[in-house]
């Protein structure tokens, strides 16, 4: 396949794509190209990179061969697949059932959603999800992780994801999370429902260590969940912290474990909202230790700022985690959408735009260039949380997973909130959007 007419990662020059079997064999340039650019290479546009003119040659286009599929990408920007590093399957498309979130509170988002548990079936979680994912594969997204509440005697929204996992696997990959969304010893048999979860194929450990009884328990929960995902190999992602307490000091604990086991890639915290309320001695003191450990952060702009600051009157607290100051100190930090539609958010389409226009915004990152590179948080800053790095990537030799959005750069397509003209998986088109034409008369 030979993909013509596309702005690689914002790079302002018009090249072509390359896909032999399923992988990138070319990246701009004519077939014999001196400018490839190899796997390795610095990401034009990220990492404060623009626009780079190391793979490119300025030459002839590449020649197609005979009976070889061309998509003409109508000079639309091509980047990796969206990626959402944290959503709610189980949960998604609940909304009001059995009532409405009126407080939009954390806690009463759980209090329904526990309400909601009771009625759960395989079929109605599979239904939900599967429309959910739809969603989010037409909106370009291809790597998603779901948390899983396992706070439940059945397991059985874990059962009926892990049906959809490999059912929806041609267009999106799925890593779900043994999440405890009521607590691991504030919930009755809470250890042995994860236990039972990774023995089921639970691919990452979760955790809620600022929602169990005490201190104390929040503390031994993260010791437990290290402990299961380093005895059972498994990925780990935390809620941790996501309340506007500045005494909500889990995350050290988090951060400690993972440098003491040396699995910091692996790790991942989730909202650490209460960084947005730690005094600035005390945090300087904490990225210290960030730093050192390697875990991953993933931010959920919408989510957060809506259910954070509600026990405020004013000064209001945004409820968020300190994005643009991890993101400097060289921590990973990527953005998830949370939740489409379910007691936790009544908005929500699967789309990681707009979670990054809300995430800009509200982690005051509108420079013109942090807008441009803003991508960076739903794609590369999302595969390294999800520990899927090695094979992501728009680079020569990885698989060819990518996306071409109806704009000559990010920034236009922020703004203009652009269709996703192609989703490209494996070297197969999985999607394809013909744009919307308004006439003004
Ligand atoms: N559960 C939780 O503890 N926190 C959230 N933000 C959501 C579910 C969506
Ligand atoms: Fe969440």
């Amino acid at each position: 396949m030979i993909i013509r007419n596309v702005h690689v990662e914002n790079d302002e020059a018009i090249g072509d794509v390359r896909i032999d079997d399923g992988v990138f064999a070319q990246i701009g340039g004519s077939a014999d190209s001196v400018g490839i650019r190899a796997a390795g290479t610095d990401r034009a546009g990220v990492n404060g990179g623009r626009a780079a003119a190391d793979h490119r040659d300025g030459t002839s286009a590449q020649v197609s061969r005979p009976g070889e599929t061309v998509i003409d990408g109508q000079g639309g920007v091509l980047l990796p697949p969206f990626v959402d590093p944290h959503v709610h399957l189980d949960a998604a498309l609940t909304a009001g059932d059995p009532e409405w979130n009126e407080t939009g509170t954390l806690f009463d988002g759980i209090r329904i959603w526990s309400e909601r548990k009771k009625s759960l079936s395989v079929a109605d979680v599979k239904d939900r999800a599967r429309r959910t994912i739809d969603m989010m594969v037409r909106h370009g997204i291809q790597h998603i992780r779901s948390h899983v509440d396992v706070t439940d005697p059945g397991l059985v929204a874990l059962h009926a994801l892990l049906e959809l996992k490999s059912e929806v696997e041609q267009y999106a990959d799925l890593q779900l999370v043994a999440f405890p969304q009521e607590g691991i010893l504030s919930y009755p048999n809470g250890k042995a429902l994860m236990q039972r979860a990774v023995s089921e194929g639970a691919d990452v450990i979760g955790g809620i260590p600022h929602f169990e009884f005490t201190r104390d328990y929040g503390v031994e929960s993260l010791k437990f969940l290290v402990d299961l995902a380093v005895k059972n190999d498994r990925l780990v992602d935390v809620h941790c912290d996501e309340i506007d307490d500045p005494a909500s000091r889990n995350l050290e604990v988090l951060a400690t474990l993972a440098l003491e086991n040396g699995i910091g890639d692996r790790v991942t915290a989730s909202h650490t909202t209460a960084m947005g309320s730690y005094n600035d001695a005390y945090t300087y003191k904490l990225f210290r230790l960030l730093k050192m450990s390697g875990i991953s952060f993933v931010s959920n702009p919408l989510v957060n700022m809506h259910l954070g600051g509600r026990f405020d009157t004013y000064p209001k607290r945004r409820g968020l985690t300190r994005v643009k100051e991890l993101d400097a100190d060289g921590i990973n930090v990527a953005f998830g959408e949370d939740d489409i539609r379910d007691p936790w958010s009544p908005l929500g389409a699967g789309n990681m735009l707009d979670v990054v226009r809300m995430g800009v915004y509200a982690a005051q990152l509108m420079g013109y260039s942090q807008i441009m590179d803003s991508y960076k948080y739903v794609t590369y800053n999302g595969a390294k949380a999800l520990h899927i790095d090695d094979h992501y990537g728009i680079e020569v030799g990885k698989p060819a997973n990518c996306i071409i959005l109806n704009a000559s750069n990010f920034y236009e397509a922020l703004n203009e909130n652009d269709e996703v003209l192609y989703s490209i998986r494996a070297g197969k088109v999985i999607v394809s959007t013909r744009p919307h034409v308004t006439t003004l008369r």
